[in-house]
């Protein structure tokens, strides 16, 4: 691995102010950092995600990818090729996927601090999960619109329902790593993951670097991902290893990992201190905002998207309880009015995943608007419409992406 990647001991202190912040580098003719772009569609893909198959998304920029809500279909897995990408820098160069075994994590905040290379990891443990990855600001265009007739903005990628994927993940469990390594240091807190990307020099590498802290709470299931549905990671994604926090929204789920530590406070890294914070519409986020964590109830139709034939219909969709199990689905073809339950129509991948569902209806010519609504294992029901927030995280209304259906 590239010396540039050697991680500053120092910075694992526990206590130390800003903790694992502190591990940005040096990088020697770093790239270049772009801006995220204005949400305009570009019709090409970035290089470092050519492979992907372009007819399937939406490029809202070079570092912000949306799948196509037709392309989910009736899939309950997304393909790496079709599933969404959101970088907040340029990924890595991708020599860092050339000998993905040797790629080293350093492990801090521990009984015995050390420096493990995927191989050594891939020889303490091994699980596959399923989860939905989902980026916090999926469905911030149903907040924009809600926005619009007032004076207030909500800025940042317009996206519908497609910056999310249920993948399949095998990787080692945190916790085993953390048992090989002596056990959590005294004070921790808080788990905190740094992405492997190269700083640009000269600028504040806190205001720049991936760096995200979650509650020690996620420990037991937080795992260590090699393979994304049964092949290794793609540097899209965040191979050679990445941080999987099951429930947790996207920007948790730090990519190229190269240094956990666990911490007695978060991060003082910008992407996390003031960004990614649940904060009202009217002013700028404080640290003390709640982070955007844990995911919530969610669900929305794949088929029919806008036009069917008179008579029978199937309509079917996704749903899923983001940090909690999914309970039940309703749909509503009269706009909210009155809704039956959907039946669960897929195989159950646990908690994380997200579930098919299939709502057999009858429909005379006509428009309507169709809508479904999931509910968790602990009662809570997805509302008309999620309180705004201002960096437009974490929708979850079921109005936004109801259905306009005309019937023929
Ligand atoms: N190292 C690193 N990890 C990262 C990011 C990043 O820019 N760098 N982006 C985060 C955000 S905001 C999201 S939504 C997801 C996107 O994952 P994907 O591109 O694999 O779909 O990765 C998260 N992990
Ligand atoms: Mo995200």
């Amino acid at each position: 691995m590239d010396s540039s990647l050697d991680v500053d001991r120092r910075s694992f202190l526990i206590g130390g102010a800003g903790a694992a912040a502190a591990v940005a580098v040096a990088s020697p003719g770093g790239t270049a950092l772009a801006q995220d772009a204005a949400p305009k569609v570009k019709a090409a893909l970035p290089k470092y995600a050519d492979w992907k198959d372009a007819s399937a998304l939406i490029v809202h920029s070079d570092k912000t990818l949306e799948m196509k809500r037709e392309e989910f279909g009736n899939s309950l897995i997304t393909p790496e090729s079709k599933l969404y990408i959101r970088n907040n820098i340029n990924p890595p160069d991708a020599s860092v996927i050339a000998n993905r075994d040797s790629w080293k994590v350093e492990f801090g905040g521990v009984k015995y601090p050390k420096s493990l290379t995927v191989a050594e990891l891939k020889t303490l443990g091994v699980v596959t999960i399923a989860t939905v990855l989902q980026c916090s600001g999926n469905g911030r265009k149903y907040f924009q619109d809600q926005v619009v007739s007032t004076n207030q903005k909500i800025t940042g990628t317009p996206w519908t329902v497609g910056a999310a994927g249920c993948v399949v993940w095998t990787g080692v469990p945190l916790k085993s790593v953390v048992e090989a390594l002596g056990g959590i240091a005294d004070g921790a807190k808080f788990i905190t993951g740094t992405g492997g990307e190269t700083l640009p020099d000269g600028l504040d590498p806190l205001s720049l670097i991936v760096e995200r802290s979650v509650p020690l709470d996620t420990l037991d299931n937080v795992i260590l991902a090699w393979d994304v549905n049964g092949s290794p990671i793609s540097l899209a994604h965040g191979g050679p290893l990445r941080m999987i926090v099951p429930g947790y929204s996207g920007v948790n789920n730090v990519k190229y990992i190269r240094a956990l530590v666990f911490t007695p406070k978060q991060t003082e890294a910008k992407i996390q201190k003031t960004n990614y914070r649940m904060h009202p519409l009217d002013r700028k986020a404080t640290s003390d905002d709640p982070a955007v964590w844990a995911m919530n109830v969610r669900s929305w139709i794949t088929t029919p998207l806008t036009s069917a034939k008179s008579g029978a219909l199937q309509i079917t969709g996704l749903a899923f309880g983001g940090i909690n199990a999914l309970a039940k689905v309703e749909v509503s073809t009269d706009g909210g009015t009155t809704w039956k339950d959907a039946s669960l129509s897929g195989p159950n991948l646990g908690r994380f995943a997200w579930r098919q569902f299939t709502f057999p209806a009858k429909l005379a010519a006509g428009a309507y608007k169709v809508v479904c609504r999931a509910t968790d294992s602990e009662g809570k029901v997805q509302p008309k419409d999620t309180e705004i927030n201002g960096g437009g995280y974490l929708h979850n209304g079921w109005q936004g992406p109801g259905i306009d259906l005309s019937v023929t």
